[in-house]
């Protein structure tokens, strides 16, 4: 518990509106969340896995219709219309709390209100911040305590201090009618509603870290950004850290924990993983870039996740984890998920429930955003400054996005605010992860444009003033697209492991050492520069084809970008206008 009067103050507001029977504020203790544990056990709500296959392991289905992040039913409520900007859904504050007051209104009456402190960010960094969620959900307050620090020592970073991100959230009847997941950045305040499901409901990732976070930052003088964090350690031990921006299931996870393809580790070439998901930046004392990552485990895409494309993703969720909405194996009492083996289980039970036979079903067995909440702890390649309150000293921010053309394997901006420019007309193609359209090319500024928690213009704004404090410390910019597709659709590029390939021509730029070529979009390697041994489908002319420049291809997205960048109005930075209109003159006639 904790004596800090503006908690008490605010919950016993929450708390007169929920009316909830039972109030347990958690304190983080195993003891604790093994009861809590139990309960969920008993209730039906998870179920637990072989435990000596996955120890610690749980099993959790969501509703059917709650499978995913809710883009069009999430708001970010400011007093002003403008400061959300043309990409966020907005409401009135007064307005918006009055309806959810409405449908908060003796929500939690026959249930328990568990009072969750959390810290995002490792107890004890000036970087890290509290929040306190309240929740009828033990699945939440189970997932809470793997992704974010929870308990006690969260209620002791905080102190006496006011700033802290309130959140409230109650499953309700999960009615897809009522879902809100809103944002009201003026009070600090998160308030979610009918929904159980990850990042509508685990106030601390995308709500806080993200949307809230944001525009904290955009205040404060740093930046909270949907990027993973990742170290490159070169055989002599020197570690470039990079970041890197991709929307939602665009691969964050899968390169925070990459595995170097043979010919780099028997150089003595390591990969550590710092985080997956969410950076905090600030600027250090000595003027560099320095990251947190906020989270404490990985809420990982499920599909597609195997020993051969992520063994240190797989090994990372074999135990202490939950997993939400795979296949359940019957015969082992384990899970499964499509992409995991060619073995799909004959006797199991689909993410819907239902009884489901791999071999024979024609229907997906695990939903395609079906997820593993781990804890990073289990990761093989966790990095020892992973919990470093001073983060870790970033080199080079790389975005990247699906693209099946247009967007060549790797370039690099020519400056920082090229950079800023490039990561302004991210697009990618739209995934599972939220719910919606799946493959339809959206334009994704950083990947923030679900996440920016004010107007996007003025966050484009805020990336160039913060590459004029950093100056000649500023990162290095670049591009990737892991994605091309070939005639026959199929990805041309390998992926995952063999990603590093292009990393290295990133640390080697960083450090000096690689040349580059002039193209009309940016800085791209000499094909040859990109380092094939081990590959077998890849040749010399595969790599020349991924950077290849398509000039008709990037004139048709020089038409929506200005369709996106018009949609910014005023607010839209004079440098980011410049730099399309250098664009479009290096694309020529
Ligand atoms: P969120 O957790 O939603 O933010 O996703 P993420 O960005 O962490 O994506 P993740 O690494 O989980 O990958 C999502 C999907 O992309 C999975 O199905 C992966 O198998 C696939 N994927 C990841 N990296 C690559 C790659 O390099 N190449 C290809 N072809 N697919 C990839
Ligand atoms: C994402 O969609 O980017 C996720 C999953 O990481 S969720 O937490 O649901 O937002
Ligand atoms: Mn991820």
């Amino acid at each position: 518990m904790t004596t800090n009067k503006h908690v008490l103050t605010w919950f016993e507001e929450m708390k007169s509106l929920v009316t909830p029977d039972k109030v347990v504020w958690i304190d983080g203790s195993d003891e604790q969340l093994m009861g809590l544990r139990q309960q969920s056990l008993d209730s039906g709500e998870l179920e637990l896995l072989n435990q000596e296959k996955l120890p610690g392991c749980v099993l959790h289905r969501t509703a059917v219709n709650d499978v995913a992040r809710v883009e069009h039913r999430t708001f970010i409520c400011t007093s002003k219309k403008e400061d959300a900007g043309p990409t966020n859904n907005w409401e009135d504050p007064q307005v918006m709390y009055k309806k959810l007051r409405g449908l908060y209104d003796g929500v939690m009456k026959g249930r328990t209100m568990y009072v969750i402190p959390y810290s995002m960010g490792p107890i004890g960094s000036p970087y890290s911040k509290v929040g306190v969620e309240l929740t009828d959900s033990i699945y939440v307050v189970l997932n809470m305590d793997i992704m974010t620090r929870i308990g006690d020592p969260a209620w002791k970073q905080l102190g006496d201090s006011n700033d802290f991100v309130r959140g409230l959230h109650s499953k309700a009847d999960i009615d897809e009618e009522n879902r809100y997941i809103c944002h009201f950045p003026e009070d600090n305040a998160i308030w979610s509603i009918n929904s159980g499901y990850g990042g509508n409901v685990l106030l601390g990732k995308k709500c806080f870290a993200l949307r809230i976070a944001s525009y904290q930052g955009k205040n404060e003088g740093w930046m909270a950004e949907h990027m993973l964090i990742l170290g490159i350690e070169d055989p002599n031990g020197k570690i470039t850290y990079i970041a890197a921006a991709f929307p939602s299931a665009c691969g964050k996870t899968n390169l925070a924990m990459l595995i170097p393809p043979e010919v780099y580790a028997k150089k003595g070439y390591k990969v550590w993983t710092v985080g997956d998901d969410i950076a905090w930046m600030n600027i250090g004392a000595d003027g560099r870039l320095w990251a947190i990552n906020p989270e404490a485990g990985f809420f990982g895409v499920a599909p597609g996740t195997n020993v051969k494309s992520n063994a240190n993703a797989v090994e990372t969720t074999r135990k202490n984890s939950i997993f939400t909405n795979v296949v359940h194996n019957l015969d082992d009492n384990t899970v499964w998920w499509e992409g995991l083996d060619k073995s799909p289980p004959e006797n199991a039970v689909d993410w819907k429930g239902n009884p489901w036979n791999g071999k024979t079903s024609t229907e997906k067995g695990a939903h395609p955003n079906s997820r593993f909440t781990c804890p990073a702890i289990n990761c093989p390649c966790i990095s020892p400054e992973f919990a470093n309150p001073q983060g870790v000293p970033i080199s080079a921010i790389v975005f990247g996005g699906r693209r099946a053309k247009t967007a060549p394997l790797i370039y690099q901006a020519r400056d920082w605010k090229h950079g800023v420019f490039v990561g302004s007309i991210m697009a990618s193609e739209t995934t599972a992860a939220a719910s919606g359209d799946v493959g339809v090319v959206r334009r994704d500024p950083m990947a923030m444009l679900p996440f920016c928690g004010y107007h996007m213009g003025d966050y484009l704004g805020h990336w160039l003033e913060m590459g004029e404090k950093l100056g000649d410390k500023a990162p290095k910019i670049f591009h990737v697209n892991w994605f091309r597709l070939d005639d026959e659709g199929q990805f041309i590029w390998p992926g995952f492991g063999d990603n590093m390939r292009v990393l290295s021509w990133v640390v080697d730029r960083c450090a000096g050492k690689a040349e580059a070529v002039d193209t009309p979009i940016g800085y791209e390697p000499k094909a040859e520069d990109i380092n094939l041994e081990g590959l077998s489908d890849v040749t010399l002319d595969t790599v020349k084809d991924l950077l290849s420049v398509d000039t008709a291809l990037w004139k048709e997205d020089v038409v929506s970008i200005k369709e996106f960048y018009s949609k910014l109005g005023s607010r839209l930075p004079s440098a980011l206008s410049d730099e399309l209109t250098k664009l479009e003159k290096n694309l020529g006639e």
